[in-house]
């Protein structure tokens, strides 16, 4: 994204290990700490079969809830957060991208290492109003696993349309595959989108102002872990205006996760002895990230 210095992003992963409990991301100033939020889930999968992808994004108005607010939204096929895309490196995508919306639109798939040519990822092709673009997207063989993202790009309407939820992420698979022991851990997305709403709509406002932060488009979801459980979280920033900070507080304490490119790396704290998870983490929430 560079048409918009308000539009930063951000994706990184990160394996968790945590001792026991809760763990809820934060809408700061949404919910007073100590409240519960919604049950954490996940958007839609849309996933590669034999080396293919098809896929249809719609984009277009419509009523999407954020939180506990009902907001119209221009958005993917009616969802706030929509379907994540997974490939393998090798992979063909055709994506079919439908405007429904009354301005110029087109897909960018943020950090991919492709084609900006033809009907690849080429920024200059566009779906007009009621128009319709097809993209054909070859993922190099040699491609990096992670967490990409896709958004729109047209010159004047992409910061207006991410900051309204047409952003969703895209996943190139194999990032465990160098570490054999790790291959059958859990695996969790959080994606961060930041909105301001005002008489049910997205509006802009200062970037900050009055901002609700949400993971996955939920407000202070709670993922809850068992005991010595290690996940892998891909955390993205997927939002328009807002920078995250990412800190983990299990045991009341925080400590901050350093973000790499490309490998998982160990956030949080040295492991603690089974006492000592029994007398410092019980009953505690902790604060992964936002
Ligand atoms: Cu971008």
């Amino acid at each position: 994204m560079r048409e918009r210095s308000t539009i930063h992003a951000m994706a990184a992963a990160f394996l968790v290990t945590l001792c026991a409990g809760l763990v809820s991301g934060s809408g700061a100033g949404v919910m007073a700490s100590g409240d519960r939020g919604e049950t954490f889930r996940e958007p839609a999968v849309v996933a590669s079969r034999q080396g293919a992808l098809s896929a249809t994004l719609t984009a277009g108005e419509s009523p999407v809830s954020i939180g506990n607010q009902r907001v119209t939204a221009a958005v993917y096929n009616g969802s706030y957060v929509p379907p994540t895309l997974r490939v393998r490196p090798g992979d063909v995508m055709r994506l079919r991208l439908v405007n429904g919306l009354g301005d110029p639109t087109n897909l960018h798939l943020h950090g991919l290492t492709v084609s900006p040519l033809g009907t690849s990822d080429n920024v200059f092709l566009h779906a007009p109003p009621a128009g319709a673009q097809d993209y054909e997207i070859r993922i190099p063989s040699n491609h990096a696993p992670g967490l990409y993202w896709y958004h729109p790009h047209p010159h004047g309407h992409s910061d207006d349309q991410v900051r309204n939820g047409m952003s969703g992420a895209l996943v190139v698979e194999g990032l465990l595959d160098p570490f054999p022991a790790l291959r059958a851990v859990k695996e969790r997305l959080l994606l961060l989108k930041d909105v301001q709403i005002e008489n049910g709509r997205v509006v802009h406002l200062g970037i900050g102002a009055h901002a609700i932060r949400t993971v996955n488009g939920l407000i202070n979801p709670t993922l809850v872990l068992h005991p010595g459980e290690t996940e892998l979280w891909r955390i993205g920033n997927v939002g328009a205006d807002l920078y995250y900070c990412c800190l983990s507080r299990a045991r009341g304490k925080r400590s901050w996760c350093r973000r790499r490119a490309r490998e998982p790396i160990r956030c949080g704290r040295r492991p603690s002895t089974p006492g000592r998870k029994a007398t410092t983490i019980r009953g505690r929430r902790s604060r992964p990230c936002v």
